[in-house]
């Protein structure tokens, strides 16, 4: 039978690209974001290759996150693999002058929305004693660059909560893991600043890592057999070594 995947953060860049990845491997999907447009066009545009069910909510909201899950039509019910992939950056800012709505959005949405969506889907998977969930953190999870504060501390946490599913979940055979990129061309940097011009430099001078190029790496990862697990993945492009080294032409 077909797996079931939800995946957050569907509208656009990793997560769109995984969508597009799974239904070509026949991964039955539920599509989360709050851009409804866009959720309808990747629906259209994959459902001759799967079943798309949408769920067009913000992770922020718990209780619709709860309602949502809770009310799944009975083909989509049970949840196999979960992507907390939602996230972005919001500024690049000291921590002297930062902005606290910015705060607010990337631990509200990175950490407490992955939280809410896990917590609604984790009980039918401890019930089923079966399930896969994979974590979108990052590089900045595993260290903090200059400005980068809030955001790499939302990924640490998204590291340290992923490391803490995985231990509480391994009773019940769950897999836990993360995939962490470095640079990733996607709408990612026009969030972070506001859609200001700089954002375009951000992936100039060197080839920086597609969204493509994560959702194979995440659909490998879903697609291990059932006795290995990929704890904890850390991609870089090549031109890129850490969070401040970059070679660019
Ligand atoms: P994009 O901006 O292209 O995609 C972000 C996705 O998250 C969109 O689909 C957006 O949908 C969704 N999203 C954001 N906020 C919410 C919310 N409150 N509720 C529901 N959905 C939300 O960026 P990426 O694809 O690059 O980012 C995906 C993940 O990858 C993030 O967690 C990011 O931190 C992480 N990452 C990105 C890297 C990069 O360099 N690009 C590197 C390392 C990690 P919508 O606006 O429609 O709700
Ligand atoms: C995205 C990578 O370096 O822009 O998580 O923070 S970085």
């Amino acid at each position: 039978m077909a797996k079931t995947a939800l995946i957050t953060g569907a509208t656009s860049g990793i997560g769109e690209a995984t969508a597009y990845e799974f239904a070509k491997q026949g991964i039955q999907l539920i599509l989360c974001g709050r851009r409804l447009e866009r959720l309808q066009t990747i629906k259209k545009a994959l459902e001759g290759l799967t079943n798309v069910h949408l769920l067009n909510f913000d992770v922020r909201n718990k209780d619709e996150a709860f309602k949502y899950i809770n009310e799944l039509p009975t083909a989509f019910k049970n949840i196999d693999i979960l992507i907390n992939n939602a996230g972005n950056a919001h500024g690049l800012d000291p921590i002297e002058t930062g902005n606290i709505d910015d705060w607010d959005a990337m631990m509200d949405i990175n950490v407490k929305g992955l939280l809410y969506i896990s917590k609604a889907v984790i009980p039918q998977m401890t019930e089923r004693r079966s399930g896969h969930i994979i974590n979108i953190g990052s590089s900045a999870g595993k260290e903090v660059y200059p400005k980068g504060n809030v955001y790499c501390a939302s990924k640490h946490a998204v590291l340290a909560i992923t490391e803490g599913m995985r231990i509480d979940l391994n009773p019940y055979g769950i897999k836990v893991g993360s995939v962490n990129p470095g640079l990733v061309e996607t709408e990612f940097s026009k969030v972070r600043f506001k859609g200001d011009a700089i954002a375009d430099l951000v992936y100039k001078g060197y080839k920086a890592l597609q969204a493509k190029d994560i959702a194979e790496i995440i659909y490998f990862v879903v697609s291990r057999p059932s006795h290995v697990n990929i704890a904890d993945l850390l991609v870089f492009p090549t031109a890129q070594a850490n969070s401040t080294t970059i070679n660019k032409n």
